[in-house]
């Protein structure tokens, strides 16, 4: 059995291409993962999924475990095959979803006992049973269990909780146990603050995982904030493991990531955009549901290849957003995830190829042609 593993094939400054392999297939790196938070990646067959070139799909334990259910998706046989789905899964290991979704909340040493959104029962997660969920689910690279808090927060409640994050880094570590083929990341926090940054990369080192992600940025301090640590933190991490930046982002935002050393990100932008009649192109976004676009028989993009582009125009893409049809959502969506994995395309062999200041310059100066 193919074991986990990264291999890095090439830098360019701080940006770099390699890939990971799995026992479920290869992740070129930088990768980007569509959010499949509910077991689907909204208005999206899996195999379309696959087709715009994704080759891993996030998935949430907190979402799941709700609805409906670990223990069941584990019972039909987890969750690839539950959803159809046979390559790399990543899951959240779902405290951050606690944080932003679930009603009252108790927080502890031990974990965070919360009530449902969709039914207002009574749970709890910890480091141990966030584990347990993940291995139930079949997650192929699973999240340590962490506490996210939102920014503005004070620098003392920012320390509290990177350090308690690190004592659950620590107990997911030891429930994960061993378990060849499958991978476990830890998570750094330590908001905008420099020193606390470098504390929990020390922490997580000495803990050892498999990858690391960047956690606690994209949540509200801004993108130049967000730069500013990533300028430094990835340094703080293992050159030879993957670094992945959590819910990042809009496309400048994930090239940005990309600049300054991080190989993996997530976000629902493309496809909760996509179901918002938000379609982004090299020349930036543009809104189909504007009465300009009424009688206009281009296609959203002339050099984009997906369905939504070769097969329809302007103007259909408009009149089914308007008429509120489903198709409207499925080529929007598919177009923007096929979009984003243009982009990693562009910038991996822009990396490769030792050109990607070039290609972050045209970039660039493709947006800044405004709309098409
Ligand atoms: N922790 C976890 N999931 C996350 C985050 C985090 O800090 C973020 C922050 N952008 C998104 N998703 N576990
Ligand atoms: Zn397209």
């Amino acid at each position: 059995m193919t074991t986990f593993g990264f291999t890095l094939h090439a830098t360019d400054g701080a940006a770099r291409s390699g890939a990971i392999a799995t026992p479920r297939g290869t992740i070129r790196t930088p990768a980007f993962m569509p959010v499949g938070t509910a077991g689907t990646v909204k208005a999206m067959l899996p195999e379309s999924v696959a087709a715009t070139g994704a080759d891993i799909l996030l998935g949430n334990t907190y979402h799941l475990m709700l609805r409906p259910g670990a223990e069941r998706v584990a019972r039909l046989g987890g969750l690839h095959a539950f959803m159809h789905w046979n390559k790399p899964i990543l899951t959240d290991s779902g405290g951050f979803q606690v944080m932003s979704l679930a009603g009252l909340r108790k927080m502890s040493e031990d974990g965070v006992a919360f009530r449902s959104h969709i039914d207002g029962s009574t749970h709890m997660l910890s480091p141990e049973r966030s584990m347990e969920i993940q291995r139930l689910l079949g997650s192929d690279i699973v999240m340590c269990f962490d506490e996210c808090p939102a920014l503005p927060a004070s620098e003392a409640e920012v320390a509290r909780a990177m350090r308690l994050s690190m004592r659950w880094a620590e107990r997911s570590k030891q429930a994960f146990g061993d378990r060849p083929g499958h991978a476990l990341f830890g998570i750094m926090q330590g908001g905008v603050t420099r020193e606390l940054r470098e504390e929990s990369a020390d922490a997580l080192t000495a803990i050892g995982f498999d990858g690391y992600a960047v956690g606690g940025l994209a949540v509200g301090e801004g993108q130049e904030a967000m730069f500013g640590v990533l300028d430094y933190a990835t340094g703080f991490l293992p050159a030879d493991r993957p670094r992945y930046l959590m819910g990042v982002g809009k496309p400048d935002d994930i090239v940005g990531a990309v600049a300054r050393g991080i190989d993996m990100m997530d976000c629902v932008l493309p496809s909760r955009s996509g179901r918002t009649g938000q379609a982004f192109t090299r020349r930036g976004v543009v809104n189909i549901k504007n009465a300009s676009h009424a009688d206009d028989p281009r296609p959203l993009d002339e050099h984009c290849s997906c369905p939504a582009c070769r097969n329809y125009s302007r103007a259909y893409l408009h009149h089914v957003f308007r008429a509120q049809e489903i198709l409207s959502s499925m080529l929007l969506t598919w177009h923007n995830l096929h979009y984003f994995q243009e982009l990693m395309a562009g910038m991996r062999a822009a990396i490769a190829e030792g050109r990607f200041a070039a290609w972050q310059a045209a970039f660039h100066a493709g947006r800044a042609e405004g709309d098409i």
